[in-house]
């Protein structure tokens, strides 16, 4: 009787064993939890607030993002993203922040971020409202920005900086 349950749980003991092994090392790297936000479409918008671009007075932003945590280690980083409007699409794009005291390039007549010119490590793009998406990304150390590129979202305040260390 002994031995025979014995036997029986000796593989469940291997596989609990081999799940605990492996937890470490899915759990490697940093996972942030980014919101996508604004107050509505039928909400005026602030069109000058860009990261360095005129007001930065973010409590004046009607569309915005927030990442949680807001830096990481250096390695691996998956963005969980969800846009939480109720009526607009949202996307969130990664760039690295080579100079964060100088505006990004801008496209005055298409109202956005210059991406090519930019540069553009990973996005999520255009989640419809109440959807969410991923991004996982290698990151070395330094300065980084967070932002929607729909046109007319960028310069409303939806853009945030991550560290990563
Ligand atoms: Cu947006």
């Amino acid at each position: 009787m002994f031995i025979s349950k014995f036997r029986l749980l000796l593989p469940f003991a291997s596989l609990i064993a081999a799940a605990t092994l492996a937890g470490p090392l899915q759990a490697a790297g940093t996972t942030v939890t980014v919101l996508l936000t604004d107050k509505g479409a039928n909400v005026d918008s602030p069109t000058n607030m860009g990261m360095n671009m005129g007001s930065m007075d973010m409590s004046k932003a009607t569309m915005g993002i927030k990442a949680s945590p807001s830096k990481a280690k250096a390695g691996e980083v998956t963005f969980v993203v969800k846009n939480t409007s109720k009526d607009t699409i949202h996307e969130m794009i990664l760039t690295r922040l080579d100079d964060p005291s100088k505006p990004e390039p801008y496209l005055e007549n298409e109202n956005r971020v210059d991406e090519d010119r930019a540069g553009d490590l990973g996005e999520v793009s255009e989640l419809d409202p109440g959807a969410s998406g991923k991004l996982t990304v290698t990151l070395k150390p330094g300065k980084y920005l967070l932002y929607c590129n729909v046109p007319a979202h960028y310069v409303a305040g939806m853009w945030t900086t991550f560290t990563v260390e």
